[in-house]
């Protein structure tokens, strides 16, 4: 069969989930870059949206299926536990930052940076001063989630992986750097993982983060 192929963004954090998930695994795989709008990702999300994956004749989008389906398809190591209750919170903690935490961080606080959406261009600053409140308070609850070393058990799951871009994307803006510099547990969770191969090898390009983030 040919290679897994990832439709996306080297720069869009769910894309780059994926990718840490092939690299963790060593699945040799294709990268195929795209802008948002290319009909690539029209072609299998219903929604256009990033990532999509290509392998033989399978299609998929939505990267928490994704990486189901490579973790099952491809040999150890596995990003997901076999045991049932380490299994569940994996998935917990994948569904709570893929439907709470994202929103929070990336798709609000992120975006009053990079699609502000002021006249001029400028750091939305109403929308920054009003998600900060919930910002603080998920990040509070990811720094004791995260004290023991890993979000789930003691290695490293697709609960990691899925977590670690968005605080990549995180300490980008000031007050994401200090709301991540004073979660103690946190931070020393992400200098720590961050140095892992599939993190490293996933940087996205320098420069700031555009709409695919
Ligand atoms: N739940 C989806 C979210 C995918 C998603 O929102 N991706 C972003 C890039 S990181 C995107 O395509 N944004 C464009 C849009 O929402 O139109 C997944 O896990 O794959």
């Amino acid at each position: 069969m040919s290679k897994p192929e990832i439709i996306g963004s080297m720069r869009s954090t769910y894309t780059r989930v994926v990718r840490m998930v092939c690299e963790e695994k060593a699945i040799d795989h294709t990268m195929t870059d795209v802008l948002l709008g290319a009909p690539e990702l029209a072609a299998i999300h219903p929604f256009g949206k990033m990532p999509v994956l290509r392998h033989g004749d399978v299609e998929l989008f939505e990267s928490k299926a994704i990486a189901t389906y490579l973790d099952k398809v491809f040999p150890a190591p596995f990003v997901l536990p076999s045991d049932p209750k380490l299994l569940a919170l994996t998935e917990q903690w994948v569904s709570l930052v893929n439907t709470l935490i994202d929103r929070t961080i990336i798709r609000t606080y992120l975006f009053a940076y990079i699609a502000p959406g002021t006249p001029d261009g400028s750091p939305n600053r109403a929308t920054i001063e009003a998600v900060m409140p919930a910002l603080r308070e998920q990040v509070a609850v990811l720094d004791k989630a995260v004290a023991r070393g890993h979000l789930v058990g003691d290695s490293f799951t697709l609960a990691d992986i899925n977590l670690m871009p968005l605080l990549h994307r995180l300490k980008i803006p000031p007050e994401g750097a200090a709301a991540l510099a004073s979660a103690t547990h946190l931070s020393a969770y992400y200098d720590r993982h961050a140095h892992r191969p599939s993190f490293v090898r996933t940087e996205p390009p320098a420069g700031a983060p555009r709409r695919a983030a």
